[in-house]
């Protein structure tokens, strides 16, 4: 492809494994409530999901009340935040932070585009902040993944049109987001993950900017 002026980040399972948080996090739920809940369940079902989407599937249509369904997600939360606050830097994906200055040193914009509410928690406990120009997360926009609110509203951080970015996700509904917002999109992880993805990578670890694009 031809070299973007931004690429957007997805940040849990690109960055970082907090995918691995997230499923602890609410495979501590399930157990709390007597739920069975898998690792493949939580991959095929759960990834780069928002909370409250990712509680309905949970649920598997148990019926609760709109104030235990709160309650439930406020746990899940309070659970993946004991996890991430003993995140260290060196829980970014190795060579990430050389791959982000390389794309900064190209004259490339970088932004975040997380449906996560504690996407600057983790940004902050990884320092990764000032690798990034903007930064969009679950604050930012109404309409989750896989609409294409949060990468719209990261391009408009960088002032880069939608077309000139390149989004990087390791879920599919994220790389949906990314198709319909107009991007081009590279998914992380297995092949047959993705449906709509212009290039797959199965890690961004230990890559460099031209293995982006090629
Ligand atoms: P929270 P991403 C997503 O972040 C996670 O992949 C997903 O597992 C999580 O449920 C979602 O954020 C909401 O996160 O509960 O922290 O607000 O992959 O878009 O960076
Ligand atoms: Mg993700």
């Amino acid at each position: 492809m031809q070299k973007p002026q931004a690429i957007i980040f997805d940040l849990d399972g690109v960055l970082t494994d907090t995918s691995e948080y997230h499923y602890q996090a609410w495979k501590h739920l399930a157990d709390d409530e007597g739920i069975p809940f898998t690792h493949e369940e939580n991959d095929a079902h759960l990834r780069g999901v928002g909370r409250r989407e990712s509680l309905m599937y949970l649920l598997k249509g148990r019926s609760v009340s709109a104030s235990q369904l709160t309650e439930m997600m406020e746990r899940k939360n309070r659970y993946y935040n004991e996890l991430i606050k003993q995140m260290t830097p060196n829980e970014v994906i190795e060579g990430g932070r050389e791959l982000l200055q390389e794309i900064r040193d190209a004259g490339i914009k970088t932004a975040v585009a997380s449906a996560s509410k504690n996407c600057m928690v983790v940004l902050e406990r990884l320092e990764l902040v000032r690798y990034f120009d903007g930064i969009a997360d679950g604050y930012s926009v109404v309409h989750g993944k896989p609409a294409p609110d949060v990468f719209v509203y990261a391009a408009g951080t960088v002032h880069v049109p939608v077309s000139a970015c390149l989004g990087v996700e390791d879920a599919d509904a994220g790389i949906e987001s990314i198709k319909a917002a107009g991007m081009v999109a590279l998914g992380i992880g297995p092949k047959e993950r993705f449906q709509r993805a212009d290039k797959v990578l199965s890690t961004l670890a230990r890559h460099r900017l031209q293995d982006m694009l090629d």
